[in-house]
């Protein structure tokens, strides 16, 4: 048995080849697997209403994958922080908290999307304070769609252009925001996405040797951490040729 980690697709329905390595990636997971989506997966979701063909795809293939008892779970990311209970009943996909420490392969392990590490990033810490709060949710989700995408285009917009001013290390994890949490913890192992960084940091925290693996964002390649045998990897793929996928089209 296997468990697979993976984070930031950015499923767009204009990517359509991720989805489809997407697809591809999870016919090696076999009854038994687990697979642990660990937030932007969808590059940004409007709300379980929304009935895009993408969205519609990606539910039906999860439900499947769930229905071949491949144990599915998923983080939101800030990209996908509206996925909610309709999303997990239509799917069979266990919605998780934001901060879970789980024992995998006979390890406690820390998972995390790994925007809420940026603590640098005053900026965005308050933006996700004002997005997470189920008073602004409820009041966006009453909202109808087409100006939900609007919004969202917005959002986006904005949040390029502020980047792209920020200092590069302040859009990176905070060390001392992380060595806090493991502390909090008390593990030896975290996991998470958000940065794009794709690494395996070690290092030393109260006398112990502990580990950072960080997920890369699925663009030229795909990346994954499989848990096996008592060992935990960072791989990373080439995006599989186009001829040798199958279609998805939206
Ligand atoms: O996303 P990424 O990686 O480029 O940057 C993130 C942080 N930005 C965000 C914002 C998202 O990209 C917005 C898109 C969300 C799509 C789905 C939303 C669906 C619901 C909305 C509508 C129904 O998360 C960025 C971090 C970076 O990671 C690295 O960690 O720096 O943070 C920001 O950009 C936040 C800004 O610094 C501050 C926010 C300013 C908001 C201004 C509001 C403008 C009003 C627009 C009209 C609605
Ligand atoms: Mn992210």
């Amino acid at each position: 048995m296997a468990t697979y980690f993976i984070s930031d697709l950015h499923l767009h329905p204009q990517r359509e080849a991720i989805t489809a390595a997407f697809f591809a990636f999870t016919e090696r997971l076999a009854a038994g697997d687990q697979l642990f989506i660990l937030g932007d997966f969808f590059d940004a979701w409007l709300g379980d209403d929304d009935d895009h063909p993408l969205a519609v795809q990606v539910q039906a293939h999860l439900k499947a994958l769930v229905d071949r008892q491949v144990t599915t779970a998923l983080q939101v990311g800030n990209r996908d922080f509206l996925l909610g209970a309709r999303f997990a009943a239509a799917t069979g996909v266990e919605l998780l908290p934001d901060v879970l420490c789980r024992t995998i392969e006979g390890h406690a392990v820390l998972l995390l999307h790994g925007d809420s590490l940026c603590t640098a990033d005053t900026a965005y810490m308050a933006f996700r304070q004002q997005v997470r709060s189920p008073a602004w949710q409820q009041q966006v989700l009453s909202l109808p769609l087409p100006q939900r995408r609007q919004m969202a285009a917005e959002l986006r917009a904005k949040s390029q252009s502020l980047n792209a001013m920020k200092a590069d290390d302040i859009m990176d994890v905070t060390a001392e925001e992380v060595d806090r949490i493991m502390l909090q913890h008390q593990v030896k192992r975290l996991i998470h996405g958000h940065t794009h960084r794709p690494q395996v940091h070690q290092w030393q925290l109260e006398g112990e040797t502990v580990e950072r693996l960080v997920l890369g964002d699925w663009d030229t390649h795909l990346w994954y951490i499989l848990a096996q045998n008592g060992a935990f990897a960072l791989v990373q793929e080439p995006l599989p040729s186009a001829s040798s996928l199958p279609t998805a089209s939206f």
